[in-house]
């Protein structure tokens, strides 16, 4: 028995006081008491056996999404959460935080679940530990990370893991909180049971605690799909994307290429995270660190992502979806047509026609990465893949083109850190407002992200291959609010010339906020877009894009003299270029 580890048990157990202590192996019988256990409690209900050993969970209808005003990073000094976090003092946040935690066990059961980041033996891996007394979280974990015996065997008696407490509380949103104690490498969340809020390998340890580990030991710990785009010679180049939430990772990592693009092949790594380590060979080198999918279900079907599809046919769990009248999970964008009546994600009758989405927007499946057809050959390689570019991309109506490529690494950085997206249902509050959204990891950075620009500019002189830089937008919209790119498999377009340019192909032009495809760069043929439309897929608005740098000088400011001068001089120049 590791000792860290049974101490820090103890003292949760001491704390809450549950009425039972249980070690979870990540064992298949285990996960089949726990599913038998919530069938019966109701916090599960089986499926139609056209998915076999799959469930629905409805979670409360006031958590359906990562809650980011609840959310703190509780540094001991403010300047190091910076602007873009929530901070608390620790001892201001652990106060809070116990008063809450007294006796919620009670009546309850505290699983103690060890599970692994990254495929096992990789010099990449990390161990955590999450506390939690929802067996709702305990049969996500095993599907979203390696839980178990793997992880303990990893661990040894190393007091190295990232500590998770995590408790149900009393749902109220009065009572919830998702803290941050990244100088103890410690995670404390209460009152919420969904997703990145309560699954604490996700978003608070890989990406938050991670960041933080990531700046201390000069790596990458990004919001990022991995893939591989296979040429019909054979040869694979892999790709890293920075989306933020909602925004099409999940579908650009299992992207299917059309009939017309003949020989291609897409290998799917990851599909929301990459760690990213600088190999002997000076490249960048990537593994996803999970072994799972959480996606959104709106929007997800045979058309759009048959992977995905492919995926969650069993062993999958659903939350939040409507359900047929024989017990099939159904969505928004599901195959078929719509039928007459439902129940909805809130357990409610529903009828075709109604304004109410009978799925909610965020609602999500959880399946197993070995599950689906395009898994890359090499998704468990414990040294990763090499990155050869880097993409980010935002959902933008306007400003924004299909695509271009940033001049060098450090203009990669000011292009990422000027990211801006539209917001949607991945989190509460507001859908459809710009906002400013660096790398896709303004929810997700644990500390100062002035320090995390520098981070990145620092981490460029640390290769001597760094990835080429690009960004990307999928959501350009026509006059009437029609996107124009047809997106999804077609997406492979724009990939093979991002590739190209990799491989010093690829027509190109100069413009003043990088490089664009030369026309004909991005192959076009078959797409029947209308030509006014394609041009406008491309156009720079020098306006546009001047009123853009002046948003993001705002943006800038709020990080003083933590943002490095770099930044605003690729600003400046930009402007210049802009004229
Ligand atoms: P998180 O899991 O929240 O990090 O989201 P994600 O970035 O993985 O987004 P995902 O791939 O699940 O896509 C979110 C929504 O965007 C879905 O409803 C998709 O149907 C839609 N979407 C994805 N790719 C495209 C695209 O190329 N074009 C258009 N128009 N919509 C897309
Ligand atoms: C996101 O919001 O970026 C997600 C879902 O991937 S969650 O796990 O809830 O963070
Ligand atoms: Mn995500």
């Amino acid at each position: 028995m590791n000792a860290a580890l049974k101490s820090w048990v103890d003292e949760c157990a001491a704390l809450c006081k549950p009425d039972h202590v249980v070690w979870c192996d990540g064992s298949e019988s285990e996960n089949t008491r726990l599913i038998d256990e919530m069938l019966a409690s109701g916090v599960l209900s089986k499926l139609n056996d056209a998915y076999p050993n799959s469930y629905l969970h409805r979670s409360n209808p006031n958590d359906v999404a990562r809650t980011e005003h609840l959310t703190f990073i509780c540094s001991k000094s403010k300047d190091d959460a910076g602007p873009n976090n929530y901070w608390m003092s620790p001892e201001d946040g652990k106060a809070k935080l116990v008063g809450l935690y007294a006796g919620c066990m009670k009546g309850r059961t505290m699983y103690v679940v060890p599970y692994l980041m990254g495929p096992a033996g990789s010099p990449s891996s990390k161990v955590g530990i999450e506390i939690t007394d929802s067996p709702y979280v305990v049969v996500n974990m095993r599907i979203m990370t390696r839980m178990g015996e793997v992880a303990l065997r990893q661990l040894g008696h190393s007091s190295e893991f990232v500590k998770g407490l995590h408790s149900l509380g009393d749902l109220s949103p009065d009572r919830r909180f998702i803290m941050h104690f990244p100088e103890e490498r410690l995670i404390w969340s209460i009152g919420s049971g969904y997703g990145g809020n309560a699954l604490l390998g996700k978003k608070c340890f890989a990406l938050r605690i991670a960041s933080t580990q990531a700046r201390d030991e000069g790596w990458f710990a990004e919001h990022m799909l991995i893939v591989g785009i296979e040429n019909p010679k054979g040869e694979t180049t892999y790709v890293a994307a920075a989306f933020p939430s909602a925004c099409g990772k999940t579908n650009l990592a299992m992207l299917v290429p059309p009939a017309s693009q003949k020989g291609w092949k897409v290998w799917t790594v990851g599909d929301d995270i990459a760690w990213m380590r600088v190999g002997p060979d000076g490249r960048l080198w990537a593994i996803n660190p999970e072994a799972g999918f959480f996606g959104v279900a709106p929007g997800t079907g045979s058309k759009t992502n048959p992977n995905a599809m492919a995926s969650l046919k069993k062993d999958s769990i659903f939350t939040n979806v409507a359900v047929t009248k024989d017990g099939m999970p159904w969505w928004e964008g599901i195959d078929g047509p719509v039928p007459e009546s439902l129940t909805d994600w809130k357990g409610n009758p529903w009828a075709k026609g109604s304004t109410e989405k009978a799925a909610h927007p965020n609602a999500r499946f959880t399946a197993p990465a070995h599950q689906c057809p395009s898994i890359s050959p090499k998704w468990e390689d414990p040294q990763g893949v090499p990155i050869s570019a880097i993409i980010f991309g935002g959902r933008r109506a306007r400003t924004a083109p299909l695509v271009y490529q940033a001049r060098d690494w450090n203009h990669g950085v000011y292009v990422g850190a000027s990211v801006a997206s539209e917001t949607t249902a991945a989190q509460t509050g507001a859908v459809g407002v710009v906002r400013r959204d660096p790398m896709a990891m303004l929810p997700f950075c644990g500390y100062n992200m002035g320090d995390y620009f520098s981070h990145w500019l620092r981490m460029g002189t640390r290769m001597k291959a760094p990835p080429k830089v690009f960004h990307v937008n999928w959501f350009r919209q026509d006059a009437a609010g029609k996107f124009v790119w047809p997106g999804f498999g077609e997406n492979l377009r724009v990939l093979r010339w991002v590739i190209d340019r990799c491989h010093g192909e690829g027509a190109a032009v100069e413009s003043p906020i990088g490089w664009l495809p030369s026309p004909g760069g991005v192959d076009m043929s078959g797409l029947n877009l209308d030509p006014a439309l394609q041009s406008d897929l491309f156009a720079v608005d020098k306006g546009e894009w001047k009123a853009e740098a002046e948003n993001v000088a705002e943006f800038f400011a709020k990080f003083g003299d933590r943002l490095p001068a770099e930044m605003e001089n690729q600003r400046k120049t930009l402007l210049a270029r802009l004229g």
